[in-house]
């Protein structure tokens, strides 16, 4: 069933920089090694199915725009099935390895449950047979708990338990099926576990039960032997006014506080950065720093527009920095970099999925290659190794240890005198970095 659905397109080639055809990579050499390891192990990129198969790119103001011929716009068995392998020539043409998917973006929702979990399984008959011919895998699967009207008040947060025990059922069916397609993690995304107004809703009792919804994917996990992560995704808002899983540090609290830390590493998306006041770079570090650098959405909002625009990145600076993080925490293990990004509603037709990906592949490239210099270089790492030197001796490294407290440190500031720092240079780090861009 190949060259079916994108003829006009041939697989996407690395031609250089100095290649002028914009469907081939310029920076992107899947093969080519970079510290180590190839750029495609580095990146493990993932396409995401709701986006790239799903979205019609219908925006709060007009409807749909995407022209996808292969679709025939019906919500049947069939045109999922077909979708599949519209979605797997795609992928192959632009060499990207790994997909993610809703249960309800790859399969119809029926008019019953029972439905719904058979249209699933008839379409992961066809994502399997797909996934055998070409050698793509999934990243990582998901349930749509936001989508349909019963979810209007939440899924696991819903004041409604029936709502709850229907969204366990969902997620454990989810959960089977990416089991079933080896699937190398599972993610949570609590679209609409937040609330609307504090008016109506006992926010204590809702955290309380979406740990426990947690803990029941944790113990059905371990019954079906699925031993890739979870991931939770941090957002703070859209569709709810507020998201319990705001950020990193909040979803990171949430997860200690619900003993569920050991079951869990995070999957940070960059536009949930931005709308929760953030840097995405401040997200990685915060994530890394707890050990919970799962996987990531690789995406990027505008700052102008202050929803998730879900914009494929192109910024070298967003990259390099991604790029610095994923570097020096060891780089993927189960995670990879998934574009959860749209091609805008002004670009409707299919070759725009090529340009939207192959830009982003390409953002990454160079983001990776400049970081992977800038480490090399090793001045920026010596600075800042440097500035936070007087904790490796002395009473830093006392401090460290914990073996003084106040009373040792008084003693030693009314010996010592004033305490004096040196300059932060952020300047010249700045410049540093523009060194390598
Ligand atoms: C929406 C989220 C969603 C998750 C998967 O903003 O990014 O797409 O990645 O449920
Ligand atoms: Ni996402
Ligand atoms: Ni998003």
């Amino acid at each position: 069933m190949s060259d079916e659905f994108f003829p006009e397109i041939p697989k996407i080639q690395y031609e250089g920089p100095g290649s002028k055809n914009p469907l081939s990579f310029k920076h992107y050499n899947a093969e080519e090694i970079v510290g180590g390891k190839s750029m495609k192990d580095h990146f493990r990129f993932g396409s995401a199915y709701w986006h790239t198969m799903r979205n019609g790119l219908a925006d709060p103001f007009g409807g749909p725009t995407a022209e996808r011929p292969w679709d025939d716009g019906s919500d049947s068995v069939e045109n999922a099935q077909k979708r599949v392998w519209a979605m797997f020539e795609f992928m192959q043409k632009c060499g990207i390895e790994y997909y993610c998917f809703h249960d309800r973006d790859v399969a119809p929702e029926c008019a019953t449950l029972e439905e719904s979990n058979a249209a699933l399984d008839a379409v992961a008959d066809e994502l399997e047979k797909a996934q055998q011919k070409t050698g793509i895998k999934l990243l990582w699967g998901t349930a749509c708990l936001f989508a349909h009207k019963r979810y209007n008040q939440g899924a696991a947060t819903s004041p409604y338990a029936d709502v709850f025990a229907y969204a366990a059922a969902q997620v454990k069916k989810a959960m089977d099926v990416t089991h079933r397609l080896g699937g190398e993690g599972y993610t949570f995304w609590g679209g609409r576990e937040g609330y609307s107004t504090l008016l109506n809703t006992d926010l204590g009792r809702e955290l309380n039960h979406l740990g426990r919804f947690l803990h029941m994917a944790v113990d059905y996990k371990k019954k079906i032997g699925f031993t890739g992560p979870f991931y939770i995704e941090p957002k703070p808002r859209e569709p709810s006014t507020h998201q319990y899983d705001s950020d990193a540090a909040a979803c990171l609290n949430f997860l200690r506080e619900h003993g569920l830390m050991e079951h869990f590493k995070l999957n940070l998306e960059t536009n949930h950065a931005t709308l929760a006041g953030h840097s995405m770079w401040h997200e990685m570090e915060v994530a890394a720093a707890a050990g919970a650098l799962g996987s990531v959405d690789a995406n990027t909002g505008d700052e102008l527009i202050g929803w998730d625009t879900d914009q494929f990145p192109t910024d070298i600076y967003l990259t390099t920095q991604m790029m610095l993080v994923i570097l020096k925490t060891g780089g993927f293990t189960t995670g990879g970099l998934n574009f959860d990004a749209k091609v805008r509603r002004e670009s409707f037709e299919p070759v725009d999925l090529f340009h939207a990906h192959i830009g982003g592949m390409d953002a990454f490239a160079r983001g990776l290659k400049i970081a992977h210099a800038i480490l090399e270089d090793g001045r920026w790492e010596a600075f800042r190794k440097e500035r936070y030197s007087s904790f490796d001796s002395g009473i830093g490294a006392q401090i460290e240890a914990g073996t003084v407290g106040f009373e040792e440190l008084e003693a030693y500031s009314l010996e010592n005198g004033q305490a004096n720092t040196g300059s932060g240079r952020q300047e010249m780090l700045e410049n540093l970095i523009n060194e390598f861009i």
